[in-house]
């Protein structure tokens, strides 16, 4: 059993299902929940709640004194479609709270840590297929910098400070528990409440454009698994490529008309479409398979029924 967990953006995308697994797995009181603002999601309220700036170090440390925290998931950040609106805001989020909770851990008041990095540290200069896992990193988008300078900074704390420090690059998720929010790879869930409620979608991604993707539980058991491995296992502190499942959205119409016959899709694409082109289609996670034995479960067909199954009983 680990010492008490604090979940940092548990509202979020990825922060509200993992709160859920980690209270399923520990028990409700033994993981804190917090965010920004207070919950929509009246499922988080099982266990303690906190309202919490990730950018403000006085107001985590206080929780975590509080809760004797020992392990922090830094879940809060501003994604790749906002943060090309919002560059600056993006930036310090994404930094400030990286820092704070990397400095806690700094000077022995927490004892792991948990940040999320993304195929977006990848740029236009990369290998597109089969991205290996370590390469050419040229991003374009300030949520990819951040995300690239966040992994060396993960990278530097381990190594001068041995700060335990554990990190993956998510390809896009998805889910129907939760929506997402501000992503390039959002179409892959929009799609779905579209073609279930209008029986049409409109793309923003050209039909062609091949991102890697995955399936939330799968996301969510690489988090956990990577956390709860032995810290000599753990050979890469920057952050790990994972990979299951790249397709086009021509791809994935196609497997949503198996179920919904009447399906249509028209593509529109916008500003979106540079930052997909400039992203992988492929991801190569050999290193995740062999230091903490990470394999996918989800292909696109078992993806695309669990998802209309879900929203359909929703
Ligand atoms: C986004 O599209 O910005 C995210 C990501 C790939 O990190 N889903």
């Amino acid at each position: 059993m680990p010492s008490t967990i604090l979940i940092i953006g548990a509202c979020g995308q990825i922060g509200s299902e993992l709160t859920a697994s980690l209270r399923a797995k520990h028990g409700n009181n033994h993981i804190i929940a917090s965010d920004i603002r207070e919950p929509n999601d009246q499922t988080l309220l099982k266990g303690p709640f906190e309202v919490l700036d990730a950018t403000n170090i006085d107001a985590i440390e206080d929780v975590v004194v509080h809760y004797e925290v020992g392990e922090i998931y830094l879940m809060a950040a501003m994604l790749s479609a906002t943060g090309e609106k919002f560059p600056m805001k993006a930036w310090n989020l994404n930094m400030n709270s990286l820092f704070n909770v990397l400095n806690l851990a700094k000077e022995g008041k927490i004892q792991k840590v948990f940040w999320p990095s993304s195929i977006a540290v990848f740029g236009p200069s990369t290998p597109q297929h089969s991205t290996p896992q370590t390469t050419v990193m040229e991003p374009t988008t300030v949520y990819g910098i951040s995300k690239q300078t966040g992994e060396r900074w993960c990278e530097y704390y381990h190594q001068k400070y041995g700060v335990d420090v554990r990190s993956i690059r998510y390809p896009g998720l998805i889910s129907y528990k939760t929506l997402p929010g501000g992503g390039t790879t959002d179409y892959a869930i929009d799609i779905f409440h579209e073609a279930l409620k209008n029986g049409h979608y409109e793309c923003f991604l050209s039909e062609e454009t091949e991102l890697p993707m995955m399936y939330m539980d799968d996301a969510i058991n690489a988090t956990i698994q990577i956390m709860e491995t032995a810290e000599a296992n753990i050979n890469v502190r920057s952050s790990y490529n994972l990979a299951a499942i790249s397709f086009t959205p021509e791809e994935i119409a196609r497997e949503i008309k198996e179920h919904l016959p009447e399906f249509s899709v028209s593509y529109a694409p916008d500003f979106r479409q540079a930052i997909a082109d400039s992203w992988p289609s492929s991801i190569d996670d050999t290193a995740a398979q062999e230091d903490w034995g990470w394999s996918s479960t989800y292909d696109l067909k078992k993806m695309v029924q669990v998802m209309i199954e879900g929203l359909r009983s929703d």
